[in-house]
């Protein structure tokens, strides 16, 4: 192409261009009570980067909205909506008794804008993956939060109030039904440290749906607990086989182990799907110098994982933010990704990157599993 196709074209559209999503009003939701990693800073701190390393200024600001109970709906009890709508109108008593409830039921906490800040971290997540789906914008990242990767269809949890992934994948394959745009099989893959429990659930018998989740799994003992992050947890009914978990067993897993994993079960299984449209569930909590997350994840390590996601369906790709927690990790990180999806080159991984016994191990447990359902993954030496 030439230097003109990379300008928006004179029907206003902008076919190369990759999309950034950031409203700071999502920075209204905080602690009221104690000081808490899933911070207001987070989102400020990503934004500020790219724009001083100018990706900002090359890349479509997307309009952020908020999410209406309609498209909630798609995934979501309604009760969670009128739940959550109510807490705007609490006085700061009663948000404080809540948030040490919520904090020891379900690790959530709230305030009187945190109502506001969902609809806008689930709306912004859907505006963001319009854009794409139309053809308006080639690609792009949506900073936001608070982030959605927990919540259940019923249950909102671990940070998490909507399900801004999940809602934004129903929302693609309802708009995008038929036509040139068509979009009917979506892969999310979600690389947060955690286990997205509640996107698994919301798509578990759904074969349009390929979930995968690479997580810290140790005998149901890291967050969210539980046996859903195992891997043979593998989907039912209609929706066997398309999830697809890769339970480390241990912290400390670094790039050689998640390269590894995309190498042997992630990049097979997602061409064999061939998706129509890619969401990466981008968590940067295994990222190295995240207390919570333990692991060694470099922005040059997402960055390689983003340029193997990138070669499916067309390049059509979102990047939307979970979790991540030191801030300047999550910030270089962001930006090795966004260097990815802008089509700057990703310079290699130093010399002598390699995976330990203990991914090798994992994911020979994963694909013994998996090659029952895709024909990519190897039976043979397992
Ligand atoms: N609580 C997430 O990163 C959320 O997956 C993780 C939720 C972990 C809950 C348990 C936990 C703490 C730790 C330290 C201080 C206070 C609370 F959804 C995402 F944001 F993406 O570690
Ligand atoms: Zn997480």
């Amino acid at each position: 192409t030439t230097a003109s196709s990379e300008e928006d074209s004179e029907d206003g559209s902008s076919r190369f261009k990759s999309g950034i999503l950031y409203d700071s009003l999502m920075m209204l939701h905080s602690n009221p009570v104690e000081e808490h990693p899933e911070a207001p800073e987070r989102i400020s701190t990503i934004f500020r980067l790219l724009k001083k390393h100018g990706c900002v200024s090359r890349m479509k600001r997307i309009a952020c909205r908020e999410v209406i109970k309609e498209e909630v709906a798609l995934v979501h009890d309604m009760g969670m909506w009128e739940g959550l709508e109510r807490s705007a109108f609490f006085g700061r008593e009663l948000l404080a008794e809540q948030c040490r409830m919520l904090e020891t039921t379900s690790s959530l906490y709230l305030n009187e804008h945190s109502a506001l800040c969902a609809r806008l971290s689930c709306g912004g997540t859907i505006e963001m993956c319009d854009a794409i789906a139309s053809g308006r914008i080639r690609n792009g990242f949506a900073i936001v939060r608070p982030p959605g990767h927990h919540a259940e269809p019923k249950k909102s949890m671990g940070f998490c109030f909507y399900n801004n992934v999940a809602v934004a994948t129903r929302f693609l394959q309802e708009k995008y039904k038929e036509g040139p745009h068509r979009v009917k099989k979506v892969l999310i893959l979600d690389w947060d440290v955690h286990h997205g429990n509640g996107t698994q659930a919301a798509f578990w018998e759904d074969p349009n749906v390929l979930y995968i989740s690479l997580h810290r799994y140790e005998n149901g003992e890291f967050y969210p607990g539980g046996p859903y992050g195992g891997e043979s947890c593998v989907g039912e009914g209609a929706g066997r086989g398309t999830s697809v978990n890769i339970p480390w067993p241990t912290k400390g897993m670094g790039d050689g182990d998640y390269l590894y994993a995309f190498q042997q079960i992630v990049m097979p299984i997602a061409v064999e799907y061939a998706p129509d449209f890619v969401i990466i569930s981008a968590g940067f909590d295994a990222a190295q110098g995240d207390s919570i997350g333990q692991c060694m994840v470099t922005p040059l390590g997402y960055a390689h994982m983003t340029y193997m996601l990138n070669s499916l369906a067309n390049g059509r790709m979102a990047v939307v933010l979970e979790g991540g927690y030191n801030v300047d990790a999550i910030a270089e990180s962001a930006l090795g990704v966004t260097k990815v999806i802008l089509n700057e080159p990703t310079p290699d991984l130093p010399a002598g990157t390699a995976c330990g016994a203990l991914a090798v191990e994992t994911v020979r447990r994963v694909a013994r599993v998996q090659s029952r359902y895709w024909k990519s993954i190897a039976t043979s030496e397992l």
